[in-house]
């Protein structure tokens, strides 16, 4: 048995990467994936709730673009046979052991999200992944427009996370990108349109992803990307993903919420009810009017809240 990794899925068909040769080669999912053991450690049962961990003893796991294989070397299919442990896992897209997400926004076509970039932000800190903000299309405003979204955006800088400036177009603002892949497995996340094909072809120009106008042109319009692909840069490996138009989050418990807001444990503890304040209406909360918070950020955080809470009331 060998071990390598997944850097692409088609039809059924996976593309691996062995992890001693460093050889890309055809595989096929073997049969007894679909029913793997589990122990109760395992990453794989993450999402499954006490009880039907007791009731499921076997489940289907199905390999997904970055994961970690055993596979049958001496089988002409290659057939894997085991998926190794996830250190961790996206769903939409679906790749696994990811080190950073990259969420590109563009400031224009489709128009600037704070309400998208929190929730992007929400899912990636819930994954317990890195993001790192990629703003692309910058030829497309003013530069007024941009030194004032620029000013905004110092805010995400602050709490932690990096900020990118591209035009994809003309290859502008990616020296500051050079060392941002080696080692790492990248996702490049984003609403459709958003020019994450753009983006990895100014890269590698040698690859000539499919693109908007490419597709436009052969009367497809929307989601230009269908599947999801590793590509190979800069001593790491980045995947493009397929955009979408709307995020669902996943949060069942709407106290959940405030652990992915991550500039909010930094005050949190000077709440009079602690870490048990939900910062909505609690008397003495240190996030509500914080003026060292941004306004957008608990705007959203108090919409997403109210989100989840009316969905969990529903059941
Ligand atoms: N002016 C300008 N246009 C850009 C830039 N980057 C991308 N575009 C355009 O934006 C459109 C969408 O780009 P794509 O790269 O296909 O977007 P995507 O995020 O891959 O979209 P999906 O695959 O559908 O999710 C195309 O028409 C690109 O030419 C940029 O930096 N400047
Ligand atoms: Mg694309």
């Amino acid at each position: 048995m060998k071990k390598g990794q997944i850097v692409k899925l088609t039809g059924g068909l996976y593309s691996i990467l062995d992890a001693e040769t460093k050889v890309l080669l055809q595989a096929r999912a073997s049969g007894i994936l679909r029913h793997q053991k589990l122990d109760e450690n395992s990453s794989f049962n993450k999402q499954l709730t006490k009880r039907t961990k007791l009731d499921i003893k076997t489940v289907q796991i199905s390999p997904k673009v970055g994961d970690f294989v055993l596979y049958d070397d001496t089988d002409i299919n290659h057939s894997i046979k085991t998926v190794l442990e996830r250190q961790n896992e996206l769903t939409r897209p679906d790749v696994a052991n990811v080190d950073q997400v990259l969420i590109l926004t563009s400031v224009k076509n489709p128009n600037f999200s704070f309400n998208l970039l929190d929730q992007f932000l929400i899912l990636i800190e819930q994954a317990h992944i890195k993001p790192v903000l990629i703003v692309s299309k910058i030829d497309l405003i003013s530069e007024v427009e941009l030194a004032t979204l620029k000013d905004i955006l110092t805010y995400y800088e602050r709490i932690g996370y990096d900020v990118h400036y591209v035009n994809s177009k003309q290859k502008i603002g990616f020296d500051t990108l050079e060392d941002l892949f080696t080692d790492k497995l990248s996702v490049l996340a984003g609403q459709t349109g958003a020019g994450k094909s753009t983006f990895l072809n100014a890269l590698m120009p040698e690859l000539g992803i499919k693109t908007q106008e490419i597709s436009m042109a052969l009367g497809r319009g929307k989601h230009t990307t269908r599947h999801t692909e590793l590509y190979f840069y800069g001593g790491g490996m980045i995947a493009d993903t397929p955009g979408f138009s709307k995020l669902e989050l996943s949060i069942f418990d709407p106290n959940e919420l405030k652990d992915y807001f991550v500039e909010f444990k930094h005050y949190e503890s000077a709440c009079k009810f602690g870490t048990s304040c939900s910062h909505t209406h609690e008397p003495e909360c240190a996030i509500k009017d914080n003026p060292n918070i941004l306004l957008t950020r608990y705007q959203n955080y108090i919409k997403y809240y109210e989100e989840i809470k009316n969905k969990k009331e529903r059941y």
